[in-house]
């Protein structure tokens, strides 16, 4: 049988690669990684040999190609559904939380792109930045539920979605509520976090803009 085989970018950079990343490895599913360095000459032609869409992360399965980090972790909550909150409304309020994270927050992006080899230091920010800061915190405030130190109690998908989050805020020195704080700090002390960014820190390659 062929292994699950998923295609991601840069560990250092590609947050959209860490999230499935996480579900996976939490959900306990065996597979196997192949890194597409981002921005080489090569990057369009390799991404567009094993994704559709032409993004990285792409999950070749034994039947399909998926190549969006939410459908590859619903793919993933279809082989082992403990990676979504076991109550029906907890659940409903990871999935609204996490296509929160999956289609806004574009300031936030734009202005602190995740960088896990980048030496915390503040920048400063624009408004909308600001604002994205802002509503995060808050979302996370009216959202979280349950007992323990997750968004939902135990680990979830959201906590995947999240974690390329707590990394920007780490990197860019954001100064949050203690509430926000204590969670980042959950999320970034994560041993499976701590592997991809061990990997990240022997990665050789560097975008234009890393001096
Ligand atoms: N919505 C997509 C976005 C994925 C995405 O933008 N991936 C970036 C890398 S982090 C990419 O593949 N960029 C194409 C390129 O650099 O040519 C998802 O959730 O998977």
């Amino acid at each position: 049988m062929k292994p699950l085989l998923l295609h991601i970018g840069n560990k250092r950079y590609s947050s959209w690669s860490l999230r499935p990343w996480l579900v996976l490895r939490k959900a306990g599913l065996a597979f196997e990684e192949i890194m597409i360095p981002l921005d080489t000459e090569m990057t369009r032609t390799q991404i567009n040999d094993v994704s559709v869409g032409g993004t990285v992360p792409a999950l070749h399965t034994q039947k399909a190609q998926i190549w969006d980090s939410l459908a590859i972790c619903e793919w993933v909550a279809e082989q082992v559904p403990e990676v979504w909150p076991a109550d029906e409304t907890a659940r409903a309020r990871a999935r609204s939380a996490v296509a929160y994270m999956h289609a806004s927050f574009f300031a936030l992006r734009n202005t602190c792109p995740m960088d896990l080899c980048r030496e915390p230091e503040a920048i400063k920010l624009d408004d909308a930045t600001r604002n994205d800061i802002a509503t995060m915190q808050a979302m996370w405030q009216q959202v979280q539920c349950g007992d323990g130190p997750y968004l939902f109690g135990r680990w979830s998908i959201a906590d995947a979605f999240f974690t390329p989050v707590a990394a920007r805020f780490h990197s860019y020195d954001i100064q949050l509520h203690p509430a926000a704080q204590n969670y980042c700090d959950t999320l970034l002390a994560d041993s499976d976090f701590l592997a991809w960014k061990a990997d990240a820190a022997r990665e050789t390659f560097r975008y234009s803009f890393d001096s």
